[in-house]
């Protein structure tokens, strides 16, 4: 393939309600979102950086000009698919989520020139998917204990609650203490440190399935410590940053399950090899989520029909992010608690014109030349 324009997008969208996490509070959705073009055919691809560095070092601006200073230029010329995207991109450093928004375009196209579903092209074998939900600080005890009955009851298969240093313990008690038997987990977001050991350590008594990133983004060592400390299996997100840090930190056993986000990985290619990795290494393999939109939510859909995804997502249904998405048609749980895996060719969603105009703040044109 040949690409003859990358449209980027930089779009902000109003969300249903404000997620809020140990390193901050988000209420309006403000992404990139890449549209690479044959000239025939083109896909799409969502950048998973947010407004600021606080999850990562990325950011939507530098998202940006990395892809239009040092990205996309790479990409000139003929193309032999996304794994030689990917093998091009390779000589930039870091700046994953910028890296995946392109591969992922490119994804998209391929399996639209083709014909089949994303899903297909990668061998999943699944048709639906089951999901949890990840619910953020709430401002109270009771008012989390309150939504997760809600959520409960729209029908998610477990609850992950975000965590942090004064809003744990307590708060786990309290949503025990209703819902002793309801599949559960913590997200600290690195919150933590490993002075705080005898706190994680009381976690046990709750039986959670997995504690998530406890300590620093990018700690293996300390993570392999606590790990040694806790029954509750440790789950890492921040600090798994390609297949080979999966196999680092297994190695040192800091993490018994790993939360796959393409983006984090730095694309699609780079989220294959670590799963496969992962499933080699008897490590527990999930499908993580930022909050994406129509078109990111397509692409956690479609790695989650891997065979080797055996714990629910984070992938929640649409209504639960955006009272009006860009892409149709929106995700939909289903009464067992799972999203449809899409059929059609691609991503399996499309993008509607006059929404994608509607939240778009800015948009920049690439052309080889
Ligand atoms: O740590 O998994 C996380 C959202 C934004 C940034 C980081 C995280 C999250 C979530 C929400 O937990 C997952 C989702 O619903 O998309
Ligand atoms: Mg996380």
């Amino acid at each position: 393939m040949r690409l003859g324009r990358v449209d980027i997008f930089r779009l902000q969208m109003p969300m249903v309600m404000p997620f809020e996490t140990s390193f901050g509070r988000e209420d309006t959705k403000d992404f990139l979102l890449v549209e690479a073009s044959d000239g025939v055919t083109s896909g799409f691809g969502e950048c998973t950086a947010s407004s600021g560095p606080f999850y990562s070092e990325e950011a939507t601006e530098t998202a940006l000009w990395v892809l239009r200073t040092h990205l996309l230029p790479r990409l000139a010329g003929d193309l032999d698919g996304p794994d030689d995207a990917r093998r091009r991109m390779a000589g930039v450093r870091g700046n994953p989520m910028a890296k995946s928004a392109i591969e992922t375009a490119l994804w998209d196209l391929t399996a639209r020139r083709e014909g089949v579903s994303l899903a297909a092209l990668l061998g999943g074998t699944k048709r639906e998917v089951p999901v949890g939900i990840s619910i953020g600080i709430q401002a109270s005890a009771q008012a989390l204990v309150e939504q997760i009955h809600q959520r409960l009851a729209q029908g998610y298969q477990r609850i992950k609650i975000k965590i942090k240093p004064g809003y744990d313990l307590e708060v786990i008690e309290a949503v025990r203490r209703e819902l002793p038997e309801v599949p559960l987990m913590a997200d600290a977001n690195s919150a933590y440190t490993l002075a705080d050991q005898d706190r994680l350590a009381a976690l046990d008594q709750f039986g959670l399935m997995m504690i998530e990133q406890p300590l620093a983004h990018d700690d293996l060592v300390d993570h392999a410590k606590l790990q040694a400390r806790l029954a509750t299996p440790i789950c890492l997100d921040e600090s798994i940053r390609s297949a080979h840090t999966l196999e680092q930190a297994a190695e040192l056993g800091a993490l018994r399950i790993v939360n796959i986000k393409i983006g984090r990985l730095g694309g699609l290619g780079e989220a294959l090899d670590t799963v496969r990795a992962a499933h080699r290494l008897g490590i527990g393999v999930w499908c993580g989520g930022m909050l994406e939109s129509g078109v990111g939510r397509a692409l956690n859909v479609a790695i989650s029909s891997l065979s080797a995804f055996t714990l629910p997502g984070d992938t929640a249904a649409t209504a639960r992010y955006f009272r009006e998405d860009i892409a149709d048609p929106p995700f939909v749980l289903t009464a067992s608690g799972c999203l449809a895996v899409p059929t059609a060719p691609g991503l399996g969603v499309e993008v509607v014109p006059e929404r994608l105009a509607r939240y778009t703040i800015d948009h920049s044109v690439w052309t080889p030349e």
